[in-house]
């Protein structure tokens, strides 16, 4: 097949998995609207229909709470093909919504769909501009009380079981959790996916949100997991400061944003693991760092951040597999290839990381990820992740984030804007 082909094969998947103004990650695992899935659908619908782009994050943003938060899964249409659903989560909002945020990435993609085509996009942008500086107020008041970016759940990272979260998930009690039944195991074999385990915690933890009716400064204080991410720090850094670009430009005042920025940026020796060598995840209830070298800490050119230590070991974990960056170190002995963020390179998350190599000069690794990242998908597939040893296509098909960083940044025809 020719590049041309694969370009066609992504716009498809995007068009396939457009429910009508939202698009679905993919049929069957995931049948609903997710935030960052959504964000990355926006940017990959710019490269061919931008009036599809800005639909798709106003119907993300329609979605809003009052309190500023865009929810990780917006319930638009019930479907008992996916669990937990909006029962579950009860989280009193109408649409149906989860009760947690994902990855504020709309603001860096929305700055580019609009760079893409400024005069179509400009009124759009402006209609948006207040309800991404409302989100981004929420993520600075609910989730960086501490300096840096902390998640409340696994989930809210968009890297669910990855590594990093094993200290608090440790402390996490899924023991009175009661029966209930995944769906995820009957689309994708079990062993690429979360354990039991890890469902019964991550089910404890949104049983104390809603419990409290998703009181967020109770989740803050006394909920069961709590921990710093540099992953979500770095990208809420680049975040803030792409929405102070876009409010320059639509002549606004964005000291609060650049204040809101600065004190992350400030913050970010909290999270310096010096015995590691490297920005790390860390417990803020214990004080524990997870000791893990993964993807989130490659995050960290996106926002500008750079620092010879940590640049070698990170070099040292991705010449220690084969295809893209790892969710984690080859080296370490909770690495698994195939279990989802435990191990498996995601193009998206590739895509991310390749944008701050282009930013910082980094042409030789930016080419090396962006080359790689297309040979798994020529070999394999629009897969949603990949084994990075072998290349091995793993978890759903047909996959829409992996359609769209085709379309704008892997395939040769992208314009990597
Ligand atoms: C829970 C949709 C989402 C992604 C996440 C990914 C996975 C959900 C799940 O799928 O999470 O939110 O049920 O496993 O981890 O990053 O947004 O593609």
């Amino acid at each position: 097949m020719s590049h041309e082909d694969f370009d066609d094969r992504a716009r498809q998947i995007l068009r396939d998995n457009d429910r009508g103004g939202y698009t679905i990650p993919t049929r069957g695992l995931y049948p609903y609207q997710w935030n960052w899935d959504s964000a990355f659908a926006a940017w990959g619908f710019s490269s061919f229909d931008i009036d599809r782009a800005w639909t798709e994050l106003e119907t993300l943003f329609s979605a809003q709470w009052d309190t500023g938060m865009v929810p990780h899964i917006v319930f638009w249409k019930p479907d008992p093909g996916y669990f937990p659903g909006p029962d579950v989560w009860g989280a009193g909002q109408e649409p149906a919504t989860s009760g947690i945020s994902q990855p504020p990435v709309a603001a860096i993609l929305a700055r580019k769909i609009h760079a893409a085509y400024p005069d179509a996009g400009e009124p759009r942008l402006r209609a948006l501009y207040p309800k991404l500086v409302a989100w981004h107020r929420w993520w600075h008041r609910d989730r960086s009380a501490e300096g840096v970016v902390a998640i409340t759940h696994p989930w809210e990272s968009g890297r669910d079981n990855c590594a990093d979260w094993d200290p608090g998930m440790a402390r996490v009690d899924g023991s009175g959790v009661g029966d209930y039944t995944r769906r995820d195991t009957g689309h994708v074999d079990a062993s690429m996916r979360p354990s039991k385990q890890d469902y019964d915690r991550y089910l404890a933890i949104l049983q104390f949100g809603r419990a409290c009716g998703w009181d967020q400064a109770e989740i803050v204080a006394n909920g069961p997991f709590y921990m710093a991410d540099p992953a979500m720090t770095f990208i809420l850094i680049r975040a803030h400061r792409d929405l102070a670009a876009i409010g320059r430009s639509l002549g606004e005042d964005v000291s609060e944003i650049e204040s809101w920025c600065a004190d992350l940026e400030a913050g970010l020796e909290r999270i310096w693991n010096a015995d590691l060598g490297a920005y790390d995840a860390r417990d803020l209830r214990t004080g524990e760092f997870a000791n893990c070298l993964g993807s989130g800490a490659f995050l960290g050119w996106l926002a500008g951040i750079e620092n010879a230590e940590m640049e070698a070991r990170l070099m040292a974990v991705w010449d220690g597999v084969r295809y893209g960056i790892p969710s984690n170190d080859p080296a370490a002995s909770e690495f698994n290839p195939r279990r989802y963020w435990r191990g498996p390179t995601w193009p998206v998350v590739n895509a991310l990381i390749a944008m701050g190599f282009a930013d910082a000069g980094r042409e030789a690794e930016e080419a090396r990820l962006r080359r790689e990242t297309v040979e798994l998908i020529e070999r394999g597939g629009f897969f949603e992740y990949f084994d990075p040893l072998d290349g091995t296509a793993c978890g759903g098909d047909h996959f829409t984030w992996t359609a769209a960083i085709w379309l704008t940044w892997a395939s040769p025809n992208a314009r990597r804007i």
